[in-house]
């Protein structure tokens, strides 16, 4: 039972791995759609999966996970560096050589009963120069057609490699041996989240996951490589791996820009990767939902790369008003995670637009009514779907070269304070912004906290793969190195501001369309704003509401400046810089000191 590539190295890592985890047999993956409908089929048939109705969704499919194994695990996610100081406050530490001991007495036979998939792949075209090739060793046939949708896999990937290539080694298993006989589970992984591990070996280049066979858990490619490990390197090469959207706006006389933007999880990157601007004329087109790899290319300027393949998005939420290209996209050819089943083969979900089934199967397998306490979804049910068939998929999202980036967008779900939009002054101020992003907890086990806020740096907190106070150091270096002229403009946003009475002030979604707007504006030297204290807002005319009710009162409260809020939310970033003791870079302390003074 061995593999034989070209690629010494790799068959030697395998072996390895197969010794350790005893699998029953072990595949390669080409790649292939053939193998990959296999994989589905495979499950389907043996009853771990539902092909819907394919008159209604052809080529769609409904997988249902474990009740216990429906997220990221933030608190079982480990950064194991060699010296504790490099993980920073916001990560969770171990020795690596403890980690690895503890974990290999858990792999030890874990794939048992069990085929352990091989899955070369690539982020970002194969062959291209900003390209990082990975190989995913799982024993979860859902991971490997995932990966197909999410990633560029197989026998081109194998090749690329060659004979000695450089590799990041990622290792999956759900961590649910069979015995001889033994029932698989519907879902296999293991339940107790205490249990799992989600890993990283930041000098070895190197992720080792166990017990969950869930996105980001399992998925070594998305958040584990392309943002924990690659940011690594983006540090160490002089480029940037970020939680970001990319999308290119054209406007009535035919001129684009590219944007990109991190908001952290769950609050609209892939809405508005995806958008359908409400405003007439101007055109959105998708180059990536979730990731952006940026470098500076010949000219100066930066340049972003989604360096993924597919959409794993939010399924909750999606309608023809919210995101119809979503909702259009996933009508086919796409794999569901946790939505509800309707009687007559079709899926189901809350926010969908479509009224709801008088019966259904919810997410946990259980007989679900409108008169049903539980959602039918999962709030976190998501979507699996190939970024090529986006129907405003830009036609350049796959140029190796990458798109040119005008304007980076930040922002999280702030109620109060935050403007609906503000322009920062330069670059390091800028970067403050970034730092200071975050969103009001709403979570309600975390009572003690509820409404603080959760400081979530440029949207990376939970995918940091070392100190968050050297990784603004590292924005910052970033700019620095570039002529000011060419860097993007830096933008903090917030779609969802509230009043008193719970409501979103600002109608969001494609009516965002309207605030890309006087970005543009702004960057051809139309947009009218006004200097405050906390950066440039636009004046009340500024922004585009012409067809949608904002009331006037509303419109007040999202483009004013609330000093006293301003002047608590100081106090509570000083609090949270002090979390990163000497590495705070001494930029940000100055850019703090400056904005108290301009407040005063
Ligand atoms: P991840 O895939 O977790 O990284 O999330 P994402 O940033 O891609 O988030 P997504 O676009 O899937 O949005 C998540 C949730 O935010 C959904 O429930 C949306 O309905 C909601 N949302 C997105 N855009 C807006 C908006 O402009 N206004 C409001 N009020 N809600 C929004
Ligand atoms: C996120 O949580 O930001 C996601 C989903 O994009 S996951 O891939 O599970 O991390
Ligand atoms: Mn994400």
């Amino acid at each position: 039972m061995s593999i034989n590539t070209k690629h010494a190295a790799l068959n030697a890592w395998i072996k390895e791995i197969a010794e350790m985890c005893e699998p029953d047999d072990i595949y390669l993956c080409d790649g292939t759609q053939e193998e990959y409908q296999r994989m589905i089929d495979t499950m389907v048939d043996a009853g771990l999966g539902t092909k819907l109705n394919q008159d209604k969704k052809p080529g769609c499919y409904l997988f249902r996970s474990d009740p216990s194994d429906v997220a990221r695990v933030e608190k079982r996610t480990f950064i194991a560096c060699e010296k504790e100081e490099d993980a920073g406050p916001t990560n969770n530490w171990i020795a690596p050589d403890k980690l690895k001991a503890d974990m290999k007495a858990i792999y030890k036979g874990c794939m048992k009963g069990r085929t352990m998939y091989v899955i070369p792949f690539s982020m970002g075209p194969i062959g291209s120069f900003i390209s990082k090739i990975g190989v995913e060793i799982t024993d979860s046939p859902y991971v490997v057609f995932n990966m197909k949708i999410m990633t560029r896999i197989g026998t081109a990937v194998l090749e690329q490699l060659g004979t000695d290539g450089d590799f990041v080694r990622c290792l999956h298993s759900v961590g649910k041996p069979l015995a001889e006989g033994e029932k698989d589970a519907k879902w296999p992984c293991i339940p107790n989240v205490d249990e799992k591990y989600i890993s990283h070996f930041p000098e070895e280049r190197m992720i080792w996951s166990i017990g969950s066979g869930y996105g980001g858990n399992a998925l070594l490619s998305k958040k584990c490589f392309a943002l924990r490990i690659a940011g690594i390197q983006a540090r160490d090469e002089g480029w940037l791996a970020e939680h970001m959207l990319i999308l290119k706006l054209t406007n009535p006389e035919g001129q684009s820009y590219y944007v990109a933007g991190a908001f952290p999880s769950a609050c609209g990157k892939t809405n508005l990767a995806m958008m359908k601007p409400t405003i007439p004329g101007w055109k959105v087109e998708t180059v990536g939902d979730d990731i952006a790899w940026m470098r500076f290319g010949d000219d100066g300027r930066l340049y972003a790369i989604n360096p993924e393949a597919g959409f794993f998005g939010v399924v909750p939420g999606t309608s023809m008003t919210s995101n119809p290209n979503a909702f259009t996209q996933i009508q086919a050819d796409t794999v569901y995670t946790n939505v509800a089943l309707t009687d007559d083969g079709d899926v189901w979900w809350e926010g969908s637009g479509i009224p709801a089934p008088a019966h259904a199967i919810d997410w946990k397998g259980n007989d679900w009514t409108p008169d049903s306490k539980e959602p039918a979804a999962h709030p976190n049910a998501r979507f699996t779907t190939p970024a090529a068939l986006c129907p405003v998929i830009a036609p350049e999202w796959e140029d190796p070269n990458g798109v040119p980036i005008s304007a980076i967008l930040i922002g999280g779900r702030r109620k109060t304070t935050i403007p609906l939009v503000n322009e920062s002054l330069d670059w390091n101020h800028g970067i403050f912004l970034g730092s200071i992003m975050g969103s009001e907890i709403t979570t309600a086990d975390i009572t003690d906290k509820v409404g603080q806020v959760r400081r979530d740096p440029f949207a990376m907190l939970p995918f940091m793969g070392y100190h968050m106070g050297d990784y603004l150091k590292h924005w910052i270096d970033i700019g620095a190195k570039a002529s000011a002229d060419k860097l993007p403009k830096i933008y903090f946003v917030n779609w969802f501001r509230k009043g008193e009475d719970g409501h979103f002030m600002w109608p969001g979604f494609g009516d965002n369309s309207r605030v890309l707007k006087w970005i543009v504006e702004r960057i051809a030297g139309t947009g009218k704003a006004v200097s405050t204290p906390i950066g440039n807002l636009p004046t009340p005319d500024a922004i585009d509401i012409s067809g949608i009710s904002v009331s006037a009162d509303d419109l007040d409260h999202l483009l004013e400046v609330d000093k006293e809020a301003w002047i608590a939310e100081i106090a509570s970033i000083r609090e949270n810089y002090k979390s990163y003791g000497d590495r705070l870079p001494k930029e940000l302390d100055e850019e703090l000191s400056k904005l108290e003074k301009r407040l005063a």
